[in-house]
């Protein structure tokens, strides 16, 4: 590989296939507790942050990821008033959220205290999320927080990092049950489900946690051009059947969304993040 490239190679989760970004800088580079963090400054796509060799976010596209996981599941709620997001220590889903007029109180609990110190320092554009008064932190594992929660939450984000180390058992069939318990009656979870673009076509096992814990559950996804194969899916649930992923309840308006600088999400592509190509709806309903 050619010198001055980060390359964002995982032979577990995309064997043979990367996507590099040429770097101009390494800004900063430590072993947490937890993770090997890296903040990079990129050529041409701003600042980057790579845990344990993978991407978590450019300056460049971050806007995409945060939005939709944010306001998918808030359009899709009558009345959001406490939320909680897991992981997301860089701030940006706190900052989206923060901006919903009814969303009174945020909870974000974060593994890793220096991630949250690092995107201070280096992407405050992000970390501005943690100055809203909204928005309280907790740093501890999400899944022991959410053991400690019941029938608290309009919303749960999970923003975790990748299914390998620290975020593994979020994935997990406890983890949903536990996010069902923690939830209030009607409540909604949005959590990162990987990618449907896999070289071995197999459901997401997000899907079926979710389809299997809530029983009305749905799959969409947002284009993330830095992302492994450019996009990233989420997965949506209730265990109310009579939420309709696909149909927002709460249809923001434009003078909203232009003044509030959301970039990605509008009420049509709402609607579109759920539409999948055939080959991967025969494998989510
Ligand atoms: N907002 C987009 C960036 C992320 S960050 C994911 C965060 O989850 C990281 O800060 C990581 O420290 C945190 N995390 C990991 N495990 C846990 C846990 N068990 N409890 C709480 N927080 C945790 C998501 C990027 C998606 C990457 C796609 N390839």
């Amino acid at each position: 590989l050619k010198e001055g490239w980060f390359s964002e190679i995982c032979d577990h989760l995309w064997d043979g296939v990367c996507i590099s970004l040429k770097v101009d800088k390494v800004l900063h580079a430590e072993h947490s507790k937890y993770q090997e963090i890296m903040v990079l400054q990129t050529k041409c796509h701003g600042r980057a942050l790579v845990l344990d060799g993978l991407l978590q976010l450019t300056e460049f596209d971050e806007f995409t990821y945060q939005e939709m996981m944010a306001f998918l599941p808030l359009c899709s709620h009558p009345n959001p008033k406490n939320v909680l997001i897991v992981g997301g220590g860089d701030g940006g889903i706190a900052r989206e959220m923060a901006k919903y007029p009814t969303v009174e109180s945020i909870h974000l609990v974060e593994i890793d205290d220096r991630v949250v110190e690092l995107c201070k320092k280096y992407i405050p554009s992000m970390a501005v999320g943690f100055d809203n008064p909204k928005v309280q932190l907790f740093v501890e594992d999400g899944f022991k927080f959410m053991q400690q929660r019941q029938n608290q939450y309009d919303i749960i984000i999970t923003d975790s990092s990748d299914p390998v180390g620290p975020a593994e058992k979020l994935f997990q069939e406890t983890y949903f049950k536990l996010m069902k318990t923690a939830l209030k009656a009607g409540g909604i979870i949005c959590a990162q489900a990987s990618f449907i673009w896999q070289k071995d076509v197999t459901p997401l096992g997000s899907y079926n946690n979710a389809k299997k814990v809530f029983g009305n559950a749905a799959v969409g996804y947002v284009v993330v051009p830095n992302y492994p194969t450019g996009q990233i899916s989420m997965v949506l649930a209730s265990t109310d059947p009579n939420i309709d992923f696909k149909k927002p309840c709460n249809i923001l308006s434009e003078e909203f969304l232009e003044s509030n600088n959301i970039q990605y999400y509008s009420p049509e592509i709402h609607s579109a993040a759920f539409v999948l190509p055939r080959k991967f709806k025969k494998l989510y309903n």
